[in-house]
This record gives structure tokens, sequence and C-alpha cells, in this order.
């Protein structure tokens, strides 16, 4: 169904579609190819903050008419029209005669969800999916998971001695990496759509959490963890606002004092057993709000709690070369196991030196 011609329109797209990476959450960065005769006629990427769509854009910039033309579309062409929002590119696409549609995945977005290539489809515009699918699905892969596993992609990143360490005993550990770790720690940020930890790492390192060392125009949210409503008044991550506290209590004074410093709270259901915050539903609060993907940067507490409570995709580990020792602080607080069997087991998908350091990326297997 498709040749050696139509796989590198879609790489084009995928590669088009980067152009959008970080700036147009929640939506998803899609690309778009336009082929008339054997030659590109128009392509184009989403737009900040979600449209202009990338159909309506490469149609735009057709340099000549797109009548009998191919779209290569990495996503499957909307049906949603809103005054606000501007038209349906599966609307434009038949407005503008074109006579082919491949698209690498379905669009499972309720508003979208086939509705798209059916409209096409009974305008009698030919339409083939499935083209370069599994490239897309990890391109797109924090926006797919949000919308249909209702929580965001969520990566732990951790900062280990070789020995797996991640502090002193005493709880020191600056720096356990270099410094071009951690500049890669900040591109990680700056491509997520929230940064998450807890009030036990704001305690200790009273982090900022904000994206510094590499180029960003768009500042990931903030996302703190603080079951008691324990942050400090003169915590740093207070300061610049795009802060969002997390909280199971019932302080409806500490509450407003934040809200009154610009901090968003939100309050969400404990567990029955633990008596602690609900890992999960929180994660489906993030999903409601339009996080596609969020990144945890905490310590070994609640990285054993989003472990054990099934809601991480994706391990990032910077490995420095130094050896801490047995009384040093591990990565994940887990009950101990009786059986290996309990063990949670990884696939390691990328291996990289970054400065003196080992980047291991590993993303969890299924069960
Ligand atoms: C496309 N082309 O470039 C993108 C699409 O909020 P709206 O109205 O912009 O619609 C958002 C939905 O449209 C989004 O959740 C996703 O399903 C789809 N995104 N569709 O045809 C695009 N970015
Ligand atoms: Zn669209």
């Amino acid at each position: 169904m498709f040749c050696a011609f139509d796989h590198s329109m879609m790489a084009r797209a995928i590669n088009r579609a980067e152009r959008g990476r970080c700036i147009t959450t929640p939506n998803p960065f899609v690309g778009c190819v336009i082929v008339k005769q054997g030659r590109i006629i128009g392509e184009g990427h989403t737009q900040r903050g979600g449209r202009p769509h990338a159909e309506a854009i490469a149609l735009e910039s057709c340099t000549v008419s797109p009548q009998g033309a191919t779209v290569y579309s990495t996503l499957e062409p909307c049906c949603l029209h809103t005054k606000s929002r501007g038209p349906a590119c599966s609307d434009l696409l038949v407005s503008a005669k074109v006579a082919r549609v491949i698209s690498a995945v379905h669009d499972p977005f309720e508003g979208v969800d086939g509705c798209g290539h059916s409209r096409l489809r009974e305008a009698g515009i030919i339409v083939d999916i499935g083209l370069m699918e599994g490239a897309v699905r990890e391109q797109l892969r924090a926006f797919l998971t949000r919308v249909t596993r209702r929580r965001p992609w969520v990566t732990l990143k951790v900062a280990t001695s070789f020995d797996g360490k991640t502090a002193l005993a005493n709880g020191q550990s600056k720096w356990i990496t270099g410094a071009d770790a951690r500049r890669d720690v900040h591109r990680m940020r700056a491509e997520a759509c929230a940064v998450l930890t807890g009030i036990g790492t704001l305690m200790a390192d009273d982090p900022q959490l904000t994206v510094r060392d590499v180029p960003c125009d768009r500042q990931p949210l903030r996302i703190l963890l603080d079951s008691r409503l324990d942050i400090s008044d003169s915590a740093r991550i207070l300061d610049g606002g795009n802060l969002l506290v997390v909280t199971a209590a019932q302080n409806e004074g500490r509450e407003s004092q934040l809200t009154a410093r610009g901090v968003d709270v939100v309050r969400v259901p404990v567990e029955q057993i633990k008596g602690k915050v609900d890992l999960r539903k929180m994660m489906e609060m993030f999903a409601v709000r339009g996080l596609n993907s969020v990144m945890v940067e905490t310590g070994a507490k609640l990285n054993g709690s989003l472990l054990a409570a099934g809601v991480v995709d994706e391990i990032v580990a910077y490995v420095a070369p130094s050896i801490l020792g047995d009384p040093a602080r591990g990565v994940f607080a887990l009950p101990a196991f009786t059986s290996l069997a309990d063990r949670t087991e990884l696939s390691i998908t990328d291996v990289r030196q970054v400065g003196a350091d080992l980047r291991v990326t590993a993303l969890m297997k299924e069960k």
C-alpha cells in the first residue's frame, strides 16, 4: 500500500512535527506534507498553543493548487470546528479537493476518534492509515498516553553514584553527577509539560525546578506534592508563580495564604489504606488539566511510591563514576521483597555518556 516515496514523505512530516515539540501542549505536535506530481507543494506543523493545526498551515503554504494532491499527516486530520479554534482540518482538505490522505496514527481524542478519516472518505478522498505508525506513536507517546490511559506519560529522573546511591547518609548530595548531566536534566525539563517533586526533596534541597541551563521559551508547570501543606514561606519554588501544590490537607488558612502568593492548590483524595495522597488519582487530575507528560525529580520515598502505584512509564538514570558506599541513600524506598519475582523489570532503550556520567533510559516492562 505504501511505497518508498511515501515513507520518505512521512519521515519528512515526522521531522517537521518536531518544530512544535514543547510548544503545542496539550495539543499534539503534528507534521504535514502535501505532494503533487511527485513534488512537495506545501508543508506545516502545529503552531504554538495548538492552533493552527499542521494541515491548515500546510494547505496555506501550498505554492500551487492542492487539488488532486496527496497529503501526509502524522495524525488523523481533525473534525473539530470551533468558532474560537478555527475550522476542522478534514473540512479544509475536502474543500481543497485533495485526492488522497495518508496518516500515521488514528487520533484517539474523543472529539475526533475516527471522524476525521470518515469525513474525508465520505467526500471521496482516498484515506490510508498506519504509515510509520510506530515512529509517530513514539513521537506522540505523551499525548497518546494522556488520551488513552487518562494519565500523563511519567518519567522518573534519578542521579546516582556508580553504586546506585543518591546522597550520603547525612543527606549531602550536591553534586553527584557532573555539570553536563545537570544541563541535560534541564533539557528534559524543557520538554516536559510539568516537573514534579515531593515535600521531602523540597525541604532538603530547596529546588527551583525551572529550566535555566538550556534555551527555553516555555517553563514547565512546577508541581509540589505536599500532603500536609508543610511548605515553608521561604521556599524558592514559591517565587515566579507557575506552581501547583497537590495536597491531602484540609487547611483553608494555609491554602489561602499560598493562593494569595499565586500558587494553585488542589486537594486530592487520600488512599484508604495508607492515608496518603492517592497517586493514581493525582495523575488522573493532571490528565484532566491537560498535562501530557510529567517529569519527576524527587527522593526515594516518592520514587518508591510512584513505582508501587504503577504510574511510571520511563526511568532516566544519570550514573556518576563514583562510589558512595552502602550507608548512603538509595533511589527507591520499597518494602523488602522476599522473592526476586517481585522485582520491577525494565528494558533499556538508550545508553549514552553525558560528560563524565552515563545516562541510561529504560521503560517499565509490561507485567
Ligand atoms: C489535527 N492537526 O495539527 C493537531 C490536531 O483544541 P483543538 O480544537 O485545537 O483540537 C485539539 C485536538 O485536535 C487535539 O486534542 C488532537 O486530538 C487534535 N490535534 N489535529 O488535525 C493538528 N495538533
Ligand atoms: Zn486539525
